[in-house]
Order: C-alpha cells, then structure tokens, then sequence
C-alpha cells in the first residue's frame, strides 16, 4: 500500500500533498466503479497508460491487467536480451506465443531459431 501511494506522491517529497491525496481517492473511487481515470495517474506514467486504453480516457480492470502484462514481459525481455511478445502487434502476438517454448511472455534468441528452422523444414 505504502508503495502505491508514494506513486502519487509527485513531487517525491515523501509526503502526500492535498492535491496527491485527491488523486489518489479519484484513483481508489475509480477502482471501485470498475475504471480508472487515466488523468488520476502520475504524469509520467500517464502517456504508458494511454497505449492501453481503448480511448474513453479511463482503464478498466481488462486494460489495467493487459498495461501489467507488458510492463511484466518488458521487464522479462530487458533482463534475459529477449523481445517482450506484447511490445508487438496484436495480431502478430498470436504467432509470436507460438513461438515462445518457455511460456515466458518473452520471445529470446534460442526461440527466433527455432521458430526459422521450423518453417524452413
Ligand atoms: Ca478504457
Ligand atoms: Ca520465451
């Protein structure tokens, strides 16, 4: 809990301002109702969010899971020098899960070739 509410703590001073406390009960409202104002986030994050919403200005529980999915494959790909499945397409994704043998989320060098080799045989 400590941790999600110092990231709305903007100006990382430690302590939340009347203004960071508003936003984070717009936050915690929102996630009552079911959505969550994009507008209610940090700034910085604001624009990572942005990719994920289907353009109604708000996230809901299917686009906060799918936002957590590629920050978790993208972390995954950074440590292990693979590609996160999910910076891709969508529909390109399908294929790619084919090819990810570790069920990683992660798509690493070892997986590229097997895939070659597969459709070169
Ligand atoms: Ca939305
Ligand atoms: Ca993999």
């Amino acid at each position: 809990m400590r941790e999600s509410l110092e990231a709305f703590d903007n100006n990382k001073n430690g302590f939340l301002d009347g203004d960071e406390i508003l936003k984070a009960f717009q936050a915690l409202d929102g996630l009552k109702s079911g959505a969550i104002p994009i507008d209610s986030f940090p700034p910085d994050i604001q624009p990572g969010l942005r990719v994920h919403d289907d353009g109604d200005g708000t996230l809901d529980a299917k686009e906060i899971a799918k936002a957590f999915l590629v920050l978790e494959e993208t972390n995954k790909a950074s440590q292990s020098g693979g590609i996160a499945i999910s910076s891709f397409p969508e529909k390109a994704q399908e294929k790619l899960r084919a090819l990810d043998g570790t069920g990683d989320g992660v798509i690493d060098a070892a997986e590229v070739l097997a895939g070659v080799e597969a459709l070169h045989r």
